[in-house]
């Protein structure tokens, strides 16, 4: 038996998202988003499903911060739907929004669980996106407007704040691919938008630098690990544009305040031009206190030429998958964060999305969800393979605290440490959960 004894200042936590949870899509002056626009378009997320009720955070939230509380977890990661702070994206604020925000956040503290607030997880006012959305650079001055009331609103209260969850998702899953609202399939737009998203990020980061606010800011990317299929190579540089399509395009403007110019290349080639005005990357290229990753999966690639944006295959190397059909590839982790920790220095780094897709129900009261808990063990020493590397990793949040909405997915995908009745809304811990309880009680991983 080896005992992995993580820092003892790691920081053990779980993550959600409002539209995912909070439902009340229609309570207390909350206007529409993309996703309650998306989630009606026929075909769009499975079975119609959509965030109407969802887990019903919104009511139930004194239930979870108890979930919360018994699960032993020091941090939670959850994010502020912006329609319910600004009903129409800007100008008059809801008061029972914020009324709402501060009842949760007031009872996260009273249970000694420290908020880690996302202010950006997808569900943009649908009033800013009849007005272009993200392609109006109109809409960047609109989220810093948002930050910067949420920024004095908490002040004091809430000290860790993430300006935007998954960028890649948000400009490219959204606007080349199509897949997430508002379903665009442009690789135009997609660039320009993920453009005007580092904008809004580092613009963000200064209001709070001159707010001069107590506590820490970053953001929130996601990263998947592509490994050549071989040494060929041809196969380097198409796990290479793999990586840099999630990783580099979204990190170097921030770090280095300039785009990866072999991407740059890739793009314009494909007939894409890039919008940036005087000043741009100097307005993303803004310090951050930390760098949140998101990482679920990975594979190998190959190159194929002319498949796809990136002339790359995916190529299934053995790995297991998850029931949502993600590769199992723990060992990513691993290679993606040293990668960064190489490329961009010691940045504080918290993991504030890893999870498993895995839809074991209950029986007899009990969810035996062991796939799960393998996939967080496996990931978890990764992490300490990181640290032990020099990785300057901070925490960890799990995704996700409860089973929820998983967008175009809709609610047939779990990756709960909790399980959702979706027609009773009972809550029930999973095994998982009783694992990773003994983990952040611990602090250290046996294997
Ligand atoms: C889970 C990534 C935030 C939180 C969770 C989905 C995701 C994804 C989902 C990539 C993707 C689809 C599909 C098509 C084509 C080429 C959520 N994270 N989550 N994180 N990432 N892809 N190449 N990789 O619900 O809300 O791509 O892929």
């Amino acid at each position: 038996m080896t005992i992995l004894q993580f820092p003892n200042d790691f920081k053990w936590g779980t993550a959600t998202a409002a539209y995912q949870i909070e439902g009340a899509y229609d309570k207390d002056g909350r206007g529409m988003s993309i996703w309650d626009t998306f989630s009606r378009i026929p075909g769009k997320v499975f079975e119609g499903d959509n965030g109407d009720v969802a887990c019903d955070s919104y009511h139930r939230y004194e239930e979870d911060i108890q979930l919360m509380k018994q699960l032993g977890i020091k941090v939670y990661r959850f994010s502020v739907s912006w329609p319910r702070i600004f009903p129409n994206g800007t100008g008059e604020v809801n008061q029972k929004g914020l009324e709402y925000y501060h009842n949760f956040v007031d009872k996260l503290l009273e249970n000694g669980i420290e908020p880690y607030c996302t202010l950006y997880h997808w569900d943009l006012p649908q009033a800013l996106q009849d007005q272009g959305g993200w392609e109006n650079r109109e809409t960047i001055d609109a989220f810093v407007n948002y930050a910067e009331l949420m920024f004095k609103e908490f002040s004091g209260k809430i000290n860790n704040w993430m300006t935007l969850n998954e960028l890649w998702c948000i400009s490219f899953l959204s606007n080349y691919l199509g897949m997430h609202a508002p379903g665009k399939q442009d690789l135009q737009v997609a660039v320009d938008i993920a453009h005007h998203l580092l904008m809004a990020h580092g613009k963000s980061v200064s209001k709070f630098r001159e707010l001069g606010l107590k506590g820490q800011i970053g953001y929130a990317p996601n990263v998947e690990w592509r490994t050549p299929y071989s040494n060929k190579q041809e196969d380097v540089e198409a796990a290479n544009r793999a990586r840099g399509w999630f990783v580099e395009w979204f990190m170097d403007p921030v770090f280095k305040g300039v785009y990866p110019q072999f991407m740059v290349d890739w793009y314009e080639q494909k007939g894409v031009k890039l919008n940036i005005q005087p000043g741009d990357m100097e307005a993303i290229n803004q310090p951050i206190d930390f760098l949140g990753i998101n990482y679920y999966t990975g594979s190998a690639t190959k190159y194929v030429e002319g498949s796809g944006l990136l002339d790359n295959e995916h190529v299934d190397i053995g790995h297991d998958h998850t029931d949502i059909g993600w590769d199992i590839y723990p060992e990513g982790l691993y290679h993606v964060l040293t990668f960064i920790t190489e490329r961009y220095g010691q940045v504080p780094i918290y993991i504030t999305e890893n999870g498993a897709c895995y839809n074991d129900e209950p029986k007899n009261g009990i969810v035996n969800d062991d796939r799960r808990i393998t996939f967080l063990k496996k990931h978890i020493l990764q992490l300490h393979r990181c640290i032990e590397s020099g990785v300057n990793l901070k925490g960890y949040m799990c995704w996700s605290m409860m089973d929820n909405f998983e967008w175009a997915y809709g609610y047939s995908m779990r990756f709960g440490l909790v399980h959702v009745n979706y027609r009773t809304l009972e809550r029930t811990p999973k095994e998982s959960y009783y694992w990773y309880q003994k983990l952040a009680k611990n602090n250290y991983l046996q294997i």
